[in-house]
Formats: structure tokens, sequence, C-alpha cells
């Protein structure tokens, strides 16, 4: 049995979206651990293509060369694993988007070689371990997405679609996997789950080694877009095997906190495809931001912290925070340094200053990183003392005796509130105010009396969340 050593901080995930292995690990060090985040989802770690023509596109990453660790865009392998074990100090796990379905694709053949310095054609890579014979037999693009025979077995993207169901090709990728455990990685994002039978998932899952230091199984999080099809192609097919990304959250609630239609929210469960336990939960994604953003923190920041505090603040599934770079064309990589000696694959700026080169740090805004503590403080608390504005366009309710939060997209409020909160001062965590070593806040204070009732005012945009962790 493995060792438990470490202790994760809580569930909160935050998407760190290509960020250099060296600014996640002292992200984990200054920020993540101290806020109480849980674990980052990290960039795909494995050699990808080198599409310097075309200005290295965010997308080289998810065109598998081979699965070594070394000389990727965003550092080598030993930071790789310095990043590993900075954050598990600070009780932050580590998620990999695992990209298994698939290697490099049409596009970028004969762009070679890739990151790390390996050759590879299409349906060759070598260094990988793979030949012709570890590629399906389907060999065009998907073009019925309502039949699971060609979902799972032709290309998606014109991407070389791997023979999952070989043992052989099993055994590359669980080795990948096991590589990844061995260093401490704690879960994987398992990248178009959906164009993996369940059964080649399960055998997969399955060779996992347990993960050192923090313990258990590896914590899976699978992408599967909700689309037509049969129920198997559904999220809910896949959520024996792991958790499931649910897209109907994206969908609906970003947009309704866009359009100051909150009062839904309360009861959202309801209108999802998953059950709470199943959900990975997010405001918008990598792919979402460009392909239907509909609302994404570089167009309107005001509503988006409102709607990420309100998905940190509200029991529905595992949270996943978004942190990204300013775009303005839906191929721009990361901020870079461009094309350096040796380092083939161009280097990324660290983004060392949020704001500086167009890193946007959605994860460090005050609504957004006060609420982690919030989400850790109230843990499996009920939903309690539900409130809407008579026009909808303001929510609040409590997380039992722990916690009370208010989500506001109308105009300035000015409200009396009912809470379970005991009696006390309270700082407002998502305005940036804590309390001190001497028990102050520094910021904003709001007095419960005995019977649980405050007054506040909170303003446009504004999100007021108070904890029994916190108090004045
Ligand atoms: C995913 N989830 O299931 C990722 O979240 C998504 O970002 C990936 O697409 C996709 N699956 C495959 O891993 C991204 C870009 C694509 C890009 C692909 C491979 O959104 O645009 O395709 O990564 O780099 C590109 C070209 C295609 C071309 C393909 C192969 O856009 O036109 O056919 O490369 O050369
Ligand atoms: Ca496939």
């Amino acid at each position: 049995p493995v060792e438990t050593t470490a202790q994760a901080n809580g569930d909160t995930l935050v998407h760190l979206f290509q960020w250099r292995w060296d600014s996640v690990a002292r992200e984990c060090e200054d920020v993540l651990g101290p806020a109480g985040f849980g674990g980052v989802q990290v960039s795909p770690p494995q050699e990808h293509v080198v599409l310097a023509d075309d200005h290295h596109p965010w997308w080289q990453d998810y065109q598998p060369v081979s699965y070594q660790l070394d000389n990727t865009r965003r550092g080598t392998r030993a930071d790789f694993v310095d990043m590993v074990e900075t954050c598990r100090d600070n009780g932050v796990r580590i998620y990999v988007d695992a990209v298994i379905n698939h290697m490099a694709g049409s596009g970028s053949i004969g762009s070679g070689p890739g990151s790390n310095g390996n050759t590879f054609d299409k349906y060759r890579y070598p260094a990988a371990g793979y030949d012709d014979q570890h590629f399906g037999d389907c060999r065009r693009d998907i073009g019925n997405w309502d039949n699971p025979d060609e979902v799972w077995h032709c290309e998606l993207l014109a991407l070389s679609d791997l023979r999952t169901a070989d043992p052989v090709v099993r055994g590359r990728i669980a080795d990948y996997l096991n590589d990844l455990v061995g260093i401490g990685v704690a879960g994987f994002r398992v990248d178009a789950a959906k164009h993996m039978p369940q059964a080649d998932l399960q055998a997969i899952y399955g060779m996992l080694d347990d993960v050192p230091h923090f313990g258990g199984r590896p914590h899976i999080y699978q992408e599967v877009i909700e689309g037509g099809g049969p129920p198997e192609l559904k999220p809910p097919a896949y959520a024996h095997l792991g958790q499931v990304t649910e897209f109907r959250y994206q969908r609906q609630v970003g947009p309704a906190v866009r359009d100051g239609n909150l009062g839904w929210l309360h009861d959202l469960g309801g209108q999802m495809a998953l059950p709470s336990g199943d959900a990975v939960v997010f405001v918008d994604n990598h792919d979402t931001q460009r392909s239907d953003p509909g609302l994404v923190f570089q167009n309107n920041p005001g509503p988006y912290r409102v709607a990420s505090a309100f998905m940190l603040a509200h029991p529905f599934g595992t949270p996943k925070l978004m942190s990204s770079y300013r775009f303005t064309n839906n191929e721009q990589g990361a901020p870079s340094a461009g094309q350096q000696p040796g380092n083939p694959a161009g280097a990324i700026t660290a983004p060392t200053e949020c704001g500086a080169n167009g890193w946007l740090c959605e994860h460090r805004e005050p609504a957004i990183a006060g609420m982690v503590g919030f989400r850790n403080q109230v843990g499996d608390a009920p939903l309690t003392h539900r409130w809407t504005s008579g026009d909808g366009r303001a929510i609040a309710f409590g997380r039992g005796q722990e916690g009370f939060a208010v989500f506001n997209r109308g105009g300035a409020l000015n409200q009396a509130f009912r809470s379970g909160l005991p009696a006390g001062t309270y700082c407002d965590v998502a305005t940036g105010s804590r309390s001190t070593g001497e028990g102050t806040c520094t910021g904003a204070a709001v007095t419960v009396a005995g019977d649980g009732s405050f007054q506040a005012s909170v303003p446009t945009d504004g999100v007021l969340a108070l904890h029994v962790g916190e108090t004045g």
C-alpha cells in the first residue's frame, strides 16, 4: 500500500492554460496553496508538434509525437518533476491533460520533428512505439456523429486514431500515465474521452498505479461533450469510470449570469445531465472560450466574476476554474518570447505578473480566489436561506451555519438578509478582505445578529461572502 503523506487542500481545480512548469510551481507556493486550491490542470505535457510557421498555436499540444516529457513549450522533464513536488508540498495536486485518443494529425505531417526532436509521419510515431498497425481501420474523419462506431473509431479532426482495443496500445498509454503517476501526478483530464469506447478506457484505468503521497486511485475526469446520438455517447455513459465534464453548466450558467437571469440557479441541478458527484463544472474552458464564448473574462469581467464565485459557493459538482490569456484570434498561442536558441519549441513567457503580457489570471481575482476558502470552509453544509430579488437579477443563499453568499447582477443592493450564521462580525471574503492575525477585517466587515439576520450593501456585479472561518 502507498503511504499517504500529503493532504490536498480541497476540491477546487484551476486550469492554468499553457503555463510554464516553473510558473505553475511558483503559483502553487505563492497563491494556490495559501488560497486553498486543491488542484491544477496543466496543459498536455507530452512531446507535441511544433508549428513555428503558424506562430505556435495553442493546439500544438493536442498532437502528440511521443510520450516524452522533455522540451515541451513549457519546460523540461526536470521542471515538470519540480512543479509536481512543489505543488504537492503546498497541498495542490497536479492533473495532466491526457491526450490518449490520437497522435499528431494530417495537418501537421511534414512539420517535424516534434518538440523533443523526434520524427513522425501519419500512422508512424517511432518514439512512442506506434506503427501503422496501432491505428484503427477507419482512416477518415468522423462523418456521422450519432454513430458510436464512427465517433469511437474514425478520426477526430484528421488526428491518427489509436487502436485503443489493442493490448499493446493500452500498455503504452498506461506506461505514459504511470510515468506521470510515479512523478506524483494525482489525476487526469482525459482528452476526447467520448472518442474511446468505455471498455477501452476501463482497461487502461485499471492498469494505473495508486497515487503516491496523496494516496488512493488517480482522480479522473473525462471530456465528454454532450451532443446527439444514442445513450452510449452521452456523458452519463462514462460516469461509472470517473467524473465527466458537465457542458450544460457552461452552456447555461454563464449566459444566465450574463443576462441577469439568476433565480433558477438555486436549483440548477435539475437542469444538468449528470448528478453532482459525477460532474466537473466550469463557466468556460479553453475550447468554449473560442467556440462558444457565452461568458468569458476578457469580454465581460464583472459578470464572469459573479458566475465563477457562484460556482464555488454553490454545492453542485466539482468546480474547475479557467486561467487564461487575452487573445484576438482563436489560434493564438500563449504569450511567447518567440523562437529561442536551444528551445526549438519557442519559450512561453512566465506569467509572473498577472496582467502583463496578456496573462489574465482569472483565478487571482479577489472575488474568485476568496471563494475557494469559502468553499473549503462550508464543505458539504446544505443549501439554506435562499433569497431571490424581485427582478431575479440577484440571489443569495446560505451553506447551513457555515457561510452565506450574495450574487448581484442588478442595481446596487442594500438589503436585509436572513442567514444561519452564528452572531458575530464577519469579513467579506469576496472583496479581498480577510481577517488578519489580530482578528480584524482588512476590508468590509458585516455584523450578524443573534437571529442570523444582517444588513449589507452589494454593488452591481458584486459578490458578498461570509463564512465562519473569517470572522472579525
Ligand atoms: C479536445 N477535447 O476532447 C481538446 O479540448 C481540443 O482542444 C482539441 O482540439 C481536441 N480535443 C483534440 O485533442 C484542438 C484544436 C483543433 C486542433 C487539435 C489538434 O481545437 O483545432 O486541430 O487541437 O491540434 C488542428 C487543426 C485541424 C487539423 C488537426 C490535425 O485545427 O484542422 O485537422 O490540427 O492536424
Ligand atoms: Ca478513438
